[in-house]
């Protein structure tokens, strides 16, 4: 009978440690848990966070663009970057801001595929008071205050630097009264800068009654697409002088197209190639001698999103609009000191 009591009063003993120890623990738990929570806490609002969408990686601009973007909105420089890729649909972006919106970040960066649709969206963005960056293309919206600013390149000027190249160009080589016959592989359709380079490459046009622009097919700013599109043209039209690719990567799958066809491009080849961006691996072509020239678009608009933010943050006036200084590239120059020196 003792040793039962004894054995019962041992199993209490043992059950209110256990107990008092668990309590223990949670406590202990308890208490790790709040200090992670405030330590998150106070890092989180230390951060600015920003929700960036962007259109895809479609291209090398796109590439040098994203990377642009991820270094100047680096948590060592204060920021919590949200990056999504919307793989060229504008479905996809506009539920990416939504997410955004319902994060409540600080700032939304839009880089928008096309200009038009964006009404309703960036309108709960306003309603949400989270201010909205526009980045590179631009937003067709019917009230300007749904944005805050925008930053990017002049992509009609791109366009009439392109066609005064070649009005130059044909000059150069005697050819200012032939009829040259011309192609284009367009950007994605709707984009500001597919908008501005065809229009201001149509507006040049109406100054050269003798260039005729035979057909324009969208090549989405793909290299693959860009091929499809200009082996087309190689079996459709069995004279063509010019085509006009509206990026780089354009460019590449038309030269190649262009060779598999046993023709040749280039200042010294059948075809005339003009291109805009100015990447890396077109100064290559170009060195190569297979594109004439390209029209620089410069994707480093990082540190320029930036600059606005810090400015907001501080309840600076930031400009509307803001275009970048551009140049263009081709084969009279120094193209490799050139390429050397840039950062894209
Ligand atoms: O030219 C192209 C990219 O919108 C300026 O988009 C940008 C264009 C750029 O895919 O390479």
């Amino acid at each position: 009978m003792k040793g039962q009591v004894w054995g019962y009063f041992c199993s209490m003993v043992l059950v209110l440690l256990m107990i008092t120890g668990c309590l223990a623990t949670d406590r202990e738990k308890d208490s790790i848990q709040n200090d992670e929570e405030t330590v998150q806490e106070q890092t989180t609002t230390d951060f600015i966070t920003v929700g960036f969408s962007q259109v895809g990686a479609e291209s090398d601009w796109r590439t040098a663009n994203s990377e642009s973007m991820k270094e100047a909105f680096s948590e060592e420089n204060g920021y919590e970057l949200i990056f999504d890729d919307a793989q060229q649909k504008q479905e996809n972006q506009i539920r990416a801001i939504r997410n955004f919106i319902e994060q409540e970040v600080d700032y939304i960066v839009l880089a928008p595929v096309t200009e038009t649709g964006w009404d309703s969206v960036l309108q709960e963005a306003k309603e949400a008071e989270i201010p909205v960056i526009i980045v590179d293309r631009m937003v067709n919206v019917s009230d300007e205050s749904l944005y805050t600013a925008w930053v990017g390149s002049d992509f009609l000027k791109e366009g009439y630097v392109a066609a005064d190249w070649l009005a130059d160009y044909l000059d150069r080589k005697g050819r200012t009264d032939e009829t040259i016959y011309m192609v284009t592989i367009q950007g994605t359709m709707g984009s500001s800068a597919q908008i501005g380079r065809t229009n201001g490459i149509t507006e040049r046009m109406k100054d050269h009654p003798n260039w005729i622009m035979m057909e324009r097919i969208a090549g989405d700013y793909t290299e693959a697409k860009a091929r499809e599109v200009m082996e087309y043209f190689l079996e459709q039209y069995s004279e063509i002088d010019v085509v006009i690719c509206e990026n780089d990567n354009e460019a590449f799958g038309a030269i190649d197209a262009i060779k598999a066809a046993g023709k040749t491009s280039g200042p010294n080849g059948d075809i005339i190639v003009i291109s805009f961006d100015a990447v890396s691996a077109a100064f290559d072509a170009m060195i190569a001698g297979d594109l004439n020239l390209s029209v620089e678009c410069n994707p480093l608009h990082g540190p320029r999103v930036a600059e606005i933010i810090q400015k907001l943050e501080s309840n600076e006036v930031v400009e509307k609009t803001q275009y970048v200084m551009e140049d263009y590239f081709d084969t009279t120059m120094n193209l490799i000191d050139i390429k050397n020196n840039r950062l894209y």
